[in-house]
Order: C-alpha cells, then structure tokens, then sequence
C-alpha cells in the first residue's frame, strides 16, 4: 500500500515537517516563506489525503474539490476562521486546531502589550532612539498605572484565562464578559455593557465569528472610559478599526494595543500615524516553544487521524 500524501502549504519553523516524514508520509512541502496562493494550494493538495496549513490559507469549498482525497485539515493555529468547518464536515474531512500549547505565550504577549499601552514603552522607545531626548522630566510620557485598575476580559477562554490569572501579580481587579459565564472562575461575570463600562483596560479574547464581527464599534468605544486602553490578540474582524482610528484621535479611549487586524497585512493607515497607538505584526504565539509545540501537534493530529485513529485536538465531527 503507497504511503499517504500530506501536503504542507508554507515553510513552518523546527521540528518542521520531521514528524511527518518520520511517520512513514510522502510529505509534499511547499518550503516557501509566503502565504500559498489559492491556485498552488489546489495544485498542492490534488492527490493529498492531509493538509497541515496556516492561518494564511483560505480552506473552503474549492479547495477541498481540488482535493478529493483530503481527509484531514490540520490547521496550525488556535483560530479556525480561515477554514469553512461546515464544508469540511459535509464532505467528511476532519479539521484539527492547536490550542493549549499557544495560551501563555499568547498571554505573555497580551501583557507585553497592556505594559507598553499602559506606560507608553513606544513613544519612549522612538524619543530614546531619534536623539530628540532631552534628558529626565518629571512630566515626561507619563502613562496609567495598573494597580488598583480593573481589567476587562471579552471572551473567557483558555487564553483569556490565562491572561486574568497574570493580572493578579499586577493587582488587578477582573471581570469578563462570555458567551456563558465560566464555572469556577475567579474573574467576575459582566455583561457586555458593563464589561465595556467598567474596564479600564479592555482586552479582547474571543474567536472571530460572524456573532463576534466589530463588537467593538463605534457605539462601543463611546460607552468606555476615555481613559481606558483597548488591547487585541484575538483576531482582527473583533474591532472595526476605522471606528478605533477615530476614537484614538478623539481622545475617546486613552489607546489601543493591537497585534492583529482587519486585513493582514494591511494595517489602517490611520492606526499607522497615532502615537497612542501600539502595533506589533501578529506575534501571540511568537516564541520558539510555542511555535515548535503547534507544529508537533499539527503533525500529531495528522499522524493520528491518517493512521485511523482518533484526532488529538478535533474542531469537528468528521463522520
Ligand atoms: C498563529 C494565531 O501564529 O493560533 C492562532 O490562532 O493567531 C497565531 O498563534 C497563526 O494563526 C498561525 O497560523
């Protein structure tokens, strides 16, 4: 019997595709540091029974057509968006994810951005560095302090969980808005319009989904405090960013930490020019542990649903 084809849709960092040829796979590795195009990918998964691919690829219908054999999307991402689930269910293809292994360096970086919003780390970084410093001021960057502050968490998940378990060290009251409240939680349940109210810094945590497209809106930036900051790892489509751009020039929330955006790459010209505004280019998971362990588990999943067992990390019923 011919061994099974996985296709790979872009470079992926160490242990790269290693587990997959260890198992035995005919590996098609597309060893190329850029997103794949729709028509590549379709050529890449013709004859493939798995697919270990990235946020960068869109998986939906056509691509499953052009991929008759597929059994397996191993998506090497917590999120999900980019694959249609309910097409790959109706066809019978299971659709794997990686969560767990990404929660604390997505938490990590969630802080990493609260900290410079808060204390104005970008400013100070671009005044040290454009040799405009004109030495100590008492008055200089002054930024808020997170002690004795409520942080505000829209989406109680594994990730928002873990971002509330570090407030504590920073002496941080919390309260969270979710779907359904969360058994045994520490953090407070809210509603969404007193989790908005209320939170001094407002972090968003929550999936991207059509119920969760732009829940902070224009309407939504007016009901927070002008002092409170606004940080988002989750997905871009959460925040319409051209409300956001308004807000942030208005003086309508103090400032914004965003690793993510409507339409990466793009960023919102407007977000580009304010200096209340942190960026940084979609790191939440950006560290050589977490990036290594999301590769493991991709290829585990595919290892084991390939081989006729159970799926580790499953985002469907495949049938
Ligand atoms: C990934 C992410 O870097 O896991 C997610 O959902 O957003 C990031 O951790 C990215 O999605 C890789 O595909």
């Amino acid at each position: 019997m011919s061994s099974p084809i996985v296709a790979v849709s872009r470079q992926i960092p160490a242990p790269s595709v290693e587990p997959l040829t260890q198992a035995g796979f005919d590996v098609r590795y597309r060893d190329v540091d850029s997103p794949c195009p729709p028509e590549e990918l379709r050529a890449l998964v013709a004859e493939a029974d798995g697919l270990l691919c990235l946020l960068s690829e869109r998986i939906d219908g056509a691509l499953l057509a052009a991929g008759p054999r597929l059994r397996i999307v191993a998506n090497m991402a917590v999120g999900y968006d980019n694959v249609d689930v309910d097409a790959c269910t109706a066809r019978g293809v299971q659709v794997t994810n990686t969560p767990d292994v990404l929660t604390d360096a997505t938490a990590d970086l969630t802080w990493a951005l609260i900290l410079a919003v808060a204390r104005r780390i970008g400013e100070g970084e671009r005044l040290a560095r454009t040799g405009r410093w004109a030495g100590w001021r008492p008055g200089e960057l002054l930024g808020m302090g997170l002690d004795g502050k409520t942080l505000g968490i829209f989406g109680m998940g594994k990730i928002g969980a873990a971002v509330a378990r570090r407030a504590v060290g920073f002496g941080m009251a919390v309260i969270y808005h979710n779907r359904r409240p969360v058994p045994d939680s520490p953090a407070q349940y809210v509603g969404r319009d007193e989790l908005l109210r209320r939170a001094d810094v407002l972090v968003l945590n929550a999936p991207s989904t059509p119920e969760t497209r732009h829940t902070i809106d224009a309407a939504a930036l007016a009901a927070m405090k002008p002092t409170a900051l606004l940080i988002n790892t989750a997905r871009g489509p959460l925040v319409d960013e051209a409300a956001l751009v308004d807000a942030l020039r208005a003086g309508g929330i103090a400032g914004a930490g965003l690793d993510v955006y409507e339409a990466e790459p793009v960023i919102h010209p407007g977000l580009l020019e304010l200096d209340n505004a942190v960026l940084l280019p979609h790191l939440g998971s950006a560290t050589r542990e977490a990036r290594a362990a999301m590769v493991q588990l991709a290829c585990d999943n595919l290892v084991a649903v390939l081989g006729g067992a159970a799926p580790l990390t499953p985002v469907n019923r495949a049938g």
